[in-house]
């Protein structure tokens, strides 16, 4: 299934019906008087979280979404029937911009919440309503007003409390299998993570929360390297984040300056985001290098004002102190920040993804989209 967490669509609402004009005609009845009946009311347009929905998919390849037009009024009194609404079922957590101005307009961020994004017109009146002392045979009705029309650009940003962050094969995606039901794909390579996945960890009866692991981030990611930094978005309405180094394999790389530049490319992001409470963790310490670097890492760390948590997501080593770390800390930040009230900048897109492209696909700069065949596993489903 593709992930689709970003997108533009236009809405539009339907219109309302023409008053109509006519009289009554009727034998025996001379000068009946006007009958011309109110046009119907044009149908809005809803958004509803569902939480069925994990995706903005769907909207992707609809761009345009219309409610149906209240009916024109009719004679002998008759008024046309009003447009029925159209609920655009949307997954919870899906911030609305106005495209145009970048407003946001509604974050929807709770279960079965609704939101009326379009007005439909309101219909016509019916020369009935005109009739005076004066004038007893009204030849004017109104027409119907039109339904409201939006540009709306969507940001899904997933329901988390817990922010996986760290570059590419620290053992992210590792962790969330082992402390929730979440099976994302894991692998010795870089960028094995393509969609976000959602785990519920749990540390027994009532304990539960939400840990959202997201693709690995690499310096110059704010340019565009790797996969960018959109993805980011995701732990933006988290309330600790988790960041994990771990000793790697390229010499030129160190957990200290991982750190370093990985935070950057975080302010750079969102300086909010990063000023989230974190816990550092450092990963894979079954193995005797990362044991062995870890008293130096210890310092390193410390001088930037954080004590580390080493921990093992393959022997199970320190994960429940982390867990407990995480649950602490969720304790006392108890509401989710805001995430940010701006949509992020038009996609700087990598050379690579660009020559993929049809032409068609260039007019629509937002979007993430990712091939069935590079998707890992089915995403969000996998959670239990
Ligand atoms: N020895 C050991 N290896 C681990 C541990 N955790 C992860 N690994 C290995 O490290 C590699 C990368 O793990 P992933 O969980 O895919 O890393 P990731 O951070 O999700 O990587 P991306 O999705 O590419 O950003 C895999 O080969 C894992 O088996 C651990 O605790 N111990
Ligand atoms: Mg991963």
């Amino acid at each position: 299934m593709q992930f689709v967490d970003e997108v533009l669509v236009e809405v539009h609402a339907g219109n309302g019906g023409n008053g109509a004009v006519a009289f009554r005609r009727e034998r025996y009845i001379p000068f009946g008087g006007p009958s011309g009946g109110d046009g119907g009311r044009g149908g809005d347009i809803v958004l509803v979280a569902d939480t069925r929905l994990t995706t903005l998919l769907d909207l992707r390849y609809r761009r345009k979404v219309d409610a149906k037009g209240g009916e024109n009024g009719r004679g002998s009194d008759m008024y046309g029937r009003g447009g029925v609404d159209l609920e655009l079922r949307i997954p919870p957590g899906t911030q609305v911009f106005d495209a145009k101005t970048g407003e946001l307009i509604v974050d929807l961020a709770t279960i079965d919440e609704r939101f009326v994004i379009a007005k439909g017109g309101r219909g016509g009146r019916g020369n009935l309503h005109f009739a005076t002392s004066y004038d007893r045979a009204p030849r004017r009705s109104e027409p119907g007003e039109p339904g409201e029309l939006r540009q709306l650009r969507l940001e899904l940003k997933l329901l988390a409390d817990v922010g996986l962050l760290g570059y590419p094969n620290v053992g992210k995606s590792t962790f969330i299998a082992s402390v929730s039901r979440a099976r994302p794909k894991i692998a010795d390579y870089p960028f094995t993570t393509l969609v976000p996945n959602l785990g519920v960890a749990s540390l027994g009866e009532e304990r539960n929360f939400v840990v959202a692991d997201i693709p690995g981030i690499i310096e110059g990611a704010s340019e565009g390297a790797g996969l960018g930094l959109r993805f980011l978005k995701h732990i933006e309405r988290t309330r600790v984040l988790f960041h994990i180094v771990t000793l790697d394999p390229e010499p030129k790389r160190s957990p200290g300056k991982d750190f370093d530049t990985l935070m950057e490319e975080l302010r750079k992001f969102d300086e909010a985001l990063a000023g989230r409470p974190m816990i550092v963790g450092v990963s894979k310490m079954d193995l005797p290098d990362v044991q062995a670097a870890l008293p130096n890492l210890k310092r390193q760390m410390k001088r930037r004002g954080h004590t580390v948590m080493p921990f093992s997501a393959a022997t199970g080593e320190g994960v429940r102190e982390v867990l407990e770390a995480m649950e602490t800390i969720l304790r006392e930040n108890p509401i989710a920040p805001a995430p940010r009230n701006k949509p992020l900048p038009p996609r700087n897109r990598t050379r690579a993804a660009a020559e993929e492209e049809t032409p068609a696909d260039e007019e629509e700069p937002y979007g993430i989209y990712v091939k069935p065949g590079q998707v890992p596993n089915d995403g969000l489903d996998d959670e239990g």
